[in-house]
């Protein structure tokens, strides 16, 4: 299978992919080299500014990049490492949603806007009330409402969160435990706050009990929902197994039924990813380590096509071709 590194000239991970105006942007977070020692807290991925990068031909074509647009430096609220974003437009305005850490360490979600797709994009003062942990796709959905999906475990936070409250002391399930499920809530009409309480997204298996803590193939972080053939496809890195995995359902907020697997375990700790269709064909964008010689926290960003077979399952691609 054909793949291909979209931007050589720079470590960028986690990229989260749109097609506007007939064009395909690209919102990655950007990797710098990091002196910290590899930690299950993340203290190694000390992103702190993104890039918007651009093609019209995904395979082959020239990716461009629009340069910096949006930097710690530019959000009151910072403290460190601004990890996944995503971008979302409405009514000509595109809205990046970012998780950051504020001063206390503690991660949020920050909103920024902008005229264009590429940016720049100019950030709220303040994260969006309520908001915790990280990784954000934000899904548009038939009903017009936009849907944000957010979650990650060990250095993004979600053990430390129940029914949205902060916990006194983190917990994490374990053996047979239903495993942590990612979140789902629709955005306010302005699309600068939730409009809801967010709710669990559950991943359950064939019989309807949910994937447990000790499954290979459960929820870390990393989502991503997309739709084909009028299903919804939830899509997700299992983390300290390293797949990327995918469960399906006919309802945004779940349960999603597991599936399989998209892309087994790439060179490097992390996998990510985000799944577009462009010009009638479907794409995996993801990432790994081979160009830094496996260092964790410097990625490059990867894409080669997706395929389904007439059931609808996602063929599974092999992360270390
Ligand atoms: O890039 C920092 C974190 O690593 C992301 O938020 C996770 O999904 C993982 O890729």
């Amino acid at each position: 299978m054909k793949k291909r590194y979209l931007f050589p000239a720079d470590y960028m991970a986690d990229p989260s992919v749109h097609v506007f105006n007939g064009r395909v942007y690209i919102y990655p977070s950007h990797d710098w080299e990091c002196e910290n020692v590899e930690n299950d807290n993340g203290d190694q991925y000390v992103m702190k500014d993104y890039h918007v990068l651009s093609t019209d031909d995904i395979m082959n074509g020239e990716v461009v990049d629009h340069g910096k647009v949006l930097g710690l430096e530019d959000i009151p609220w910072a403290g460190r490492q601004l990890w996944d974003c995503d971008v979302a437009e409405k009514d000509g305005k595109y809205y990046m949603y970012f998780p950051m850490k504020d001063k206390n360490d503690v991660f949020h979600h920050g909103v920024a806007i902008a005229d264009r797709p590429e940016g720049p994009f100019i950030p709220q003062p303040d994260p969006i009330r309520g908001s915790y942990s990280i990784d954000m796709c934000v899904f548009k959905d038939d009903d017009g409402e936009y849907y944000m999906y957010f979650g990650g475990l060990w250095g993004g936070q979600l053990q430390r969160y129940k029914d949205n409250k902060a916990l006194e002391e983190p917990y994490l399930p374990s053996g047979k435990e239903p495993a942590l499920p990612s979140r789902v809530v629709r955005l306010s009409k302005d699309m600068l706050q939730f409009a809801e309480e967010p709710r669990p997204v559950v991943v359950v298996d064939k019989e309807g009990k949910p994937l447990t803590a000790d499954d290979p193939h459960r929820f870390f972080e990393a989502q991503w929902v997309h739709k084909y053939n009028g299903k919804y496809y939830f899509s997700y890195s299992t983390g300290d197994t390293h797949m990327l995995c995918y469960a399906t359902g006919d309802n945004r907020f779940g349960p999603f039924t597991y599936q399989g697997v998209i892309l087994t375990p790439v060179v490097g700790w992390t996998t990510h990813h985000s799944i577009i269709e462009y010009k009638g064909k479907w794409y995996l964008f993801h990432h790994d380590s081979v160009p830094s010689g496996g260092k964790s926290w410097l990625r490059s960003l990867k894409v080669c096509e997706l395929e389904y077979d007439a059931e609808g399952h996602i063929k599974t691609i092999e992360g270390m071709d």
